[in-house]
């Protein structure tokens, strides 16, 4: 299968400037080059475009929405574009808004094919906010509310399917920071939350072999969301909004592993890299490793059985 590699250089929907410079980090830290050697075919398509940041404060709960939603609809249709040809698509942002727009092709793409559709969100956050209850308004904290149906018309409407996604197909892995109002939606939601506190318990294996079993049992695509924020900020500095006690490198790296070996990975977002607040470009690297792995890299070639 061919890779595609799709640039969202926005930071549209975050509160820091910055992940705009996301995509070109990551092609800087060997994107490309590193999926090649693990003997994929892949073509890096460029940068999609869209409107510029105006720094505006929020509106009724939400900041930029017009221009997310422009955004949001480039990468829906480049999305939709390369899954319809066959190929794999990496989304490499960008803030984590964009992955609105990339669910919501996902979501028409399985209607097409009439596949379930599951989403693995890797993040120290949540993003179940509402205009409501977001004390930011940034809509980057909200797409899981989003594709779950839950939010601004002109966001859940992005795609034909409504809800985009079936809450009980999103599994969280990382969480650690919700907020206040937000506690109550993510908890009534029927989203399935690993936060940081379940994995300390039972572990990255358990965690991951839950969750793939479960999707595995659903016959589902795999969307896989990876917001680089849920690494431990000490590994993983170059992120907007930095929270304690994050994945290991090792806990991650597992996670990536178990992801590959279950073959149920069929689309990918790399989101939150924010070069400005990075020191040599580590947190690209760091993304560009865990890629790997999530594509096949390891370290000795898999015993049959043993997994
Ligand atoms: C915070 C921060 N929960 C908010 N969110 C995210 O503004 O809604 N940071 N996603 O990466
Ligand atoms: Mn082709
Ligand atoms: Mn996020
Ligand atoms: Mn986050």
């Amino acid at each position: 299968k061919k890779i595609s590699l799709i640039g969202v250089p926005s930071d549209i929907s975050a509160s820091d400037r910055g992940a705009t410079m996301g995509p070109e980090a990551l092609r800087v830290a060997g994107m490309a080059t590193t999926l090649e050697k693990l003997g994929y075919e892949v073509v890096d398509t460029g940068n999609l475009y869209g409107p510029k940041t105006p720094n505006h404060p929020p509106e009724d709960g939400l900041r930029h929405l017009k221009e997310t939603v422009i955004w949001c609809q480039n990468v829906q249709d480049a999305v939709y574009t390369e899954l319809m040809e066959g190929h794999f698509p990496v989304m490499m942002g960008g803030d984590h808004g964009m992955s609105i727009g990339s669910i919501a092709a996902v979501s028409r793409y399985c209607a097409q094919k009439n596949i379930p559709l599951c989403v693995l969100w890797i993040d120290a956050h949540a993003d179940f906010n509402t205009p409501e209850t977001s004390p930011t308004g940034n809509i980057h904290g909200m797409p899981v509310a989003v594709m779950s149906g839950v939010g601004p018309v002109e966001l859940t409407g992005l795609s034909s399917v409504t809800p985009m996604v079936n809450p009980n197909n999103i599994y969280q892995v990382g969480i650690r920071s919700v907020d206040r109002a937000e506690k109550k939606l993510v908890t009534d939601s029927g989203i399935n939350v690993f936060d940081m506190r379940r994995i300390d318990e039972i572990g990255m294996r358990m965690t991951m072999h839950s969750i793939i079993e479960q999707v595995r049992d659903k016959n589902a695509h795999l969307h896989v969301s990876f917001d680089v924020d849920s690494l431990d900020p000490s590994i993983a500095p170059g992120v907007g909004t930095k929270i304690q006690g994050g994945l290991t490198y090792r806990e991650a790296q597992l996670c990536m592993e178990m992801v590959y070996d279950s073959g149920i990975m069929g689309s990918l977002d790399i989101a939150e890299i924010n070069p400005a607040l990075d020191h040599k470009n580590i947190t690209a690297e760091l993304a560009v490793d865990l890629a790997a792995s999530l594509f096949g890299n390891h370290i000795l070639p898999p015993t049959k059985g043993t997994r």
